[in-house]
């Protein structure tokens, strides 16, 4: 059952006030907040378990290991992996991005070409910018229409047998536009390339099945539904991430160190050098169990309520322009107001206790293809209301009233 009520009651941080007004979150999309039962599964390792992993005889150690390989196997489950060893825990999407970027350092040369598409947030375009800088490897774009979807003619006739790899968000950040990540990852295989997909911003409303997809890599971070900051995964197919190097190294990634010679821990050790963020991996873990408990089939009918809402009212507003027309959306609402910096509209709403976000969201491709220096963007979680979505209309149209 989905039950608003006792859902918002389980976030504290929706009854705190900010600038004498009841808080009014709408910037999920940086990042989600963190109900009772995730805060307090980071509260109880601290009190009951805190101990290095991989590492104790003694029975700390032994359980913090446990819990930990528990929250591997609860997102293995979540992004129906075959096999736990193909979840790397990484420090998030960024890190993830960073890891596989890395590896093709080697196994790439001029001759190969990377596609990727015109709706990235910069973490998924800057990695493989450095890394054709390391390989001479060629960058290619798949161009964005007017409505904010992918020239999915044009990516037909951009893939080539030179196609090694092709990397696409499966939600963008900053329009909210899902793109068609199966037809991407079907017609990127034809040509024997390989497919990373973004999911930072899909996962919060989507449970993506990764052998269903068949995609090669998946990736994202905690903090975008109900974990914490400083955690995420990469998913990988074991062949390929037995084919690429160790990205870091240090302690937990060998088997055996000498000075002539390292030799290599296994998957997904091999990934994860140094002690890592312990609690916010079990906190991962609680976060999906938290979310899976709710129902994602529910969270997204919901959520495409409130943008259904939303954007109707947004509409009504002369001056309004909305960024991010697909048919297939997840609660983002990117929009300007003809003759107003967006920035001053995210200032006077938070004046009013309203969170929003301003600016270029980490994809300034896409603001230069609209040519703005930036939108306002309003995202919506489950425990959004229609009521909230009420009070931001009718704080931007007093915002209107003041800028104009
Ligand atoms: N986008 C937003 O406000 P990290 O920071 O590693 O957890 O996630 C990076 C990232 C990668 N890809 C996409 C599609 C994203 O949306 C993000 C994070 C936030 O839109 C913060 S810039």
């Amino acid at each position: 059952m989905f039950d608003l009520t006792k859902i918002r009651a389980d976030f504290p941080i929706l009854s705190r006030k900010v600038n004498g007004h009841p808080l009014v979150y709408f910037d999920n999309a940086a990042t989600s907040q963190t109900p009772t039962p995730v805060i307090e599964v980071i509260t109880d390792y601290y009190t009951r378990l805190n101990a290095n992993i991989h590492r104790g005889v003694h029975t700390l150690s032994q359980e913090a290991t446990e819990a930990y390989e528990a929250a591997r196997a609860t997102v293995q489950h979540h992004f129906n992996a075959a096999q736990a060893h193909e979840i790397i825990l990484t420090a998030g999407t960024t890190e993830s991005i960073n890891l596989i970027a890395s590896g093709y350092t080697s196994l790439l040369t001029k001759n190969d070409d990377l596609l990727i598409s015109a709706l990235e947030h910069h973490s998924n375009i800057v990695p493989w910018q450095m890394l054709c800088e390391r390989t001479g490897a060629q960058l290619k774009v798949i161009p964005m229409t007017e409505k904010g979807t992918l020239d999915m003619d044009a990516f037909t006739n951009l893939l080539s047998s030179k196609t090694a790899l092709v990397f696409v968000n499966h939600v963008s950040n900053a329009l909210g536009t899902v793109n068609p990540i199966e037809q991407i990852i079907r017609q990127a295989h034809e040509v024997g390339a390989e497919v990373l997909i973004d999911g930072a911003q899909a996962c919060p409303h989507i449970k993506p099945d990764v052998q269903a997809l068949d995609v090669d890599y998946y990736v994202t971070s905690a903090h975008k539904l109900c974990g914490p900051t400083g955690v995420g995964m990469l998913y990988g197919k074991e062949a390929l991430l037995n084919k690429l190097p160790p990205y870091q190294g240090g302690g937990e990634m060998i088997a055996t160190v000498t000075f002539e010679k390292t030799t290599y821990a296994d998957l997904p050790h091999k990934f994860e050098a140094g002690t890592p963020n312990i609690a916010g991996g079990i906190a991962f873990g609680a976060a999906l169990d938290y979310m899976n408990a709710i129902g994602f089939d529910q969270i997204a009918a919901y959520e495409a309520e409130l943008l259904d809402y939303a954007t109707k009212a947004l509409k009504q507003i002369p001056g309004v322009r909305i960024y991010g027309e697909a048919e297939e959306k997840t609660a983002v609402l990117s929009f300007n107001v003809e003759g107003i910096h967006p920035y001053d509209i995210g200032s006077i709403l938070d004046k009013m206790g309203i969170a929003v976000r301003t600016g270029h969201h980490c994809a300034q491709p896409i603001m230069d293809f609209y040519q703005i220096p930036g939108t306002v963007r309003a995202s919506f979680s489950f425990y959004n209301t229609q009521e909230e979505i009420d009070r931001m209309v009718e704080a931007l149209q007093k915002a209107i009233l003041m800028l104009q």
